[in-house]
């Protein structure tokens, strides 16, 4: 069983977003368990402050140490990153990360826990990154306003990968990216739609013939979309 532990600003944002597909059915099969949690549950003043200007200016405001330290303690019992035992991660999603890639999903899928720290674009104070975290993960280049939607990829990407969280065994290990290039293209019925035809090959049932197709026109689509895969 994985544990997913959520600590955002906006604990609602997620309030439907695991009940759907794969992950709802893992959740269901006891596979994974998904707690958000409010970050400002510890906060200890009266008015549950989690943010502050930043030292030496600029604008917007930096999430404060004190409430996402005392919130990883109580989910994890560590205070820093070397007391964080081998099977759990503690992961701040920040546009300042490291990529977040397939391989690290498969990583994360061997995880017993999951602790996932939500920043805020404006910053989180850099001590949180320094000794209190695992790993420091973006999921791409370009800025989200929060790391509440990187959440949600984060999760869904890792727990496709639990042993038993899909229906066809196969597929997580068929699809993009397990060997270096993007997904072959895919057709269904009607052969024909509106003058466009699917390729004969996939029509005939020679499996081998299918299977060379596949490969060339996964390498197409590889070089026209992501050629950087192939370097
Ligand atoms: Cl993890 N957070 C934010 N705020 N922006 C991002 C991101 C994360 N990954 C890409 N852009």
């Amino acid at each position: 069983m994985l544990r997913v532990d959520i600590i955002t600003i906006f604990p609602d944002y997620f309030r439907e977003a695991f009940d759907y597909g794969i992950i709802r059915r893992a959740k269901a099969a006891g596979l994974v368990d998904i707690q958000p949690h409010d970050l400002r549950s510890w906060t200890s003043d009266r008015h549950h402050v989690v943010d502050d200007r930043p030292f030496g200016g600029g604008d917007g405001m930096v999430l404060k140490p004190e409430p996402i330290f005392a919130a990883v303690e109580s989910l994890t019992s560590a205070r820093r990153r070397e007391d964080i035992p081998g099977g759990k991660r503690v992961v701040l999603l920040s546009p300042q990360g490291k990529q977040f890639t397939q391989s690290q999903a498969s990583e994360f899928a061997k995880c017993e826990q999951l602790v996932l720290i939500c920043g805020r674009y404006e910053g989180v104070d850099e001590r949180v990154a320094e000794s209190l975290v695992t790993d420091e993960v973006s999921i791409g280049d370009y800025v989200l306003s929060g790391g509440e939607p990187a959440a949600l990829v984060l999760v869904d990407a890792v727990i496709r990968l639990i042993p038993g969280a899909l229906g066809s065994e196969t597929s997580a290990t068929t699809e993009s990216f397990s060997d270096g290039l993007l997904d072959y293209p895919h057709y269904t019925r009607p052969p024909e739609f509106e003058n466009m035809r699917v390729p004969e090959v996939l029509l005939t049932g020679h499996h081998a013939d299918i299977a060379k197709w596949r490969r060339e026109a996964a390498e197409e689509k590889t070089r026209k979309n992501r050629p950087d895969l192939l370097k």
